[in-house]
């Protein structure tokens, strides 16, 4: 299978299988000189776990990153860095029922219209536990930008089915498990998703994710546009169905004069663009909404297919996600950090000697600017 990998100058590929003994990554190109050790990369597997509480898929995996290369006496050597995290808790029996069927809205299917051959236990590799190897890759690209450019991360829903937040304040959305932006809405939604679960029935969900600090300057046309590759890498994510960069679909009913984000020598007065124009970043806010689709796993009966083509009653026991979005957002901030990286270190590549150049802008002018638009907070 091709297509594993992806990146230019920081360049990451995934292996492995939700069922196999392990999944894992190799992450090429981090240059040397980071601190890396395995604790690092817990929080944010922890974020993105199943297990984790109720809402989610109850498969209880360690999620333990063992790595094997790249990193001497605690720091990254420029060599690659290889990831493994072994499968610990992975139930085959589950599948056994539908082995020979197809699930209505599931990758068995075009799986098996590829390769004629798949691995039923757990979805193999279309499943969702490979995001868990991007989210450790993500941690290096994090630690770096962090490190060299004081870049931060960050993601939360922005709705859940119809629930979307009254109110949006960031500083509440690690608090309460669902990444949920108001504090005050937390129990209607936990009462939303208690009722989802036990009908059965599994919905769709939108992540917001920002990259705060990011320079002007990294992206490169016109193929190698930063937000295409934002694109393609949040479109790469299971389950994702639409990517919006900035303003995204809402450009199609504005004007020129309300959607161009109009520049004070102090600073930009908006940020519809999303922190990038044509293609390159702008220094503003790097912002991206996401749309995942409700997960096909199902109790549900549903009439689909079988291997031979005759019509069947299909029914997915087992440990699923009734909103998979739901543990989206670290895989959103991994996905934008890796690409990002790649970016910086291309930028680095070509252009270092550029240098500063003048004007630059402030991401925002601070007399009159509206803070929670500049962050791309709808
Ligand atoms: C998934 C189905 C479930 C989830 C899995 C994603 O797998 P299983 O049936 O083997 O329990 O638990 O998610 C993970 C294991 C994970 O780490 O994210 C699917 O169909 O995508």
């Amino acid at each position: 299978m091709s297509s594993n990998t992806f990146g230019k100058l920081l360049s990451v590929t995934t292996f492995g299988e939700s069922h196999g003994p392990a999944i894992g990554c190799v992450v090429d190109g981090c240059p040397p000189g980071l601190a890396l050790s395995a604790d690092m990369f817990v929080a944010d597997l922890a974020r993105r776990a199943t297990g984790k509480s109720r809402h989610v898929s109850q498969r209880h995996e360690a999620d333990a990153v063992e790595i094997l290369s790249g990193v001497y006496e605690g720091v990254t050597t420029g060599t690659p860095i290889a990831l493994l995290i072994r499968n610990t808790d992975a139930r085959s029996k589950d599948y056994a029922a539908i082995a020979r069927q197809f699930r209505p809205g599931h990758a068995d299917y075009t799986y098996w219209q590829k390769y004629g051959i798949r691995d039923p236990r757990g979805g193999g590799r279309s499943s969702a536990r490979e995001t868990t190897t991007r989210v450790a890759a993500g941690v290096i690209a994090k630690s770096w930008l962090a490190q060299q450019h004081g870049i931060r991360v960050r993601a939360r829903m922005a709705a859940v089915g119809a629930v979307q937040p009254a109110d949006v304040d960031w500083a509440v959305v690690e608090d309460n498990g669902l990444f949920w932006p108001d504090a005050a809405q937390v129990p209607e939604l936990e009462k939303y998703l208690d009722a989802l679960r036990k009908s059965g029935d599994s919905v769709g969900a939108r992540v917001d994710v920002q990259a705060l600090g990011v320079p002007p300057g990294w992206g490169e046309p016109v193929y190698g546009k930063l937000d295409a590759e934002l694109a393609a890498a949040m479109m790469s994510i299971n389950a994702v169905k639409g990517v919006e960069i900035g303003d995204g679909f809402a450009c199609v009913t504005q004007h020129g004069s309300e959607h161009r984000d109009e520049m004070l020598p102090e600073g930009f007065l908006s940020n519809h663009a999303g922190g990038i124009l044509g293609g390159i970043s702008s220094g503003q806010t790097v912002h991206c909404s996401i749309a995942f689709k409700p997960t096909s796993s199902l109790r549900l009966p549903a009439r689909g297919i079988d291997l031979n083509g005759m019509p069947v009653q299909v029914i997915t026991t087992g440990r699923h996600d009734p909103c998979v979005g739901l543990r989206a957002p670290p895989i959103c901030e991994a996905m934008m950090a890796l690409v990002l990286m790649d970016q910086a270190l291309r930028h680095r590549a070509q252009c270092a000697d550029v240098g500063a150049v003048s004007p630059r802008m402030a991401a925002a002018a601070p007399a009159d600017f509206n803070d929670a638009h500049n962050e791309g907070s709808k």
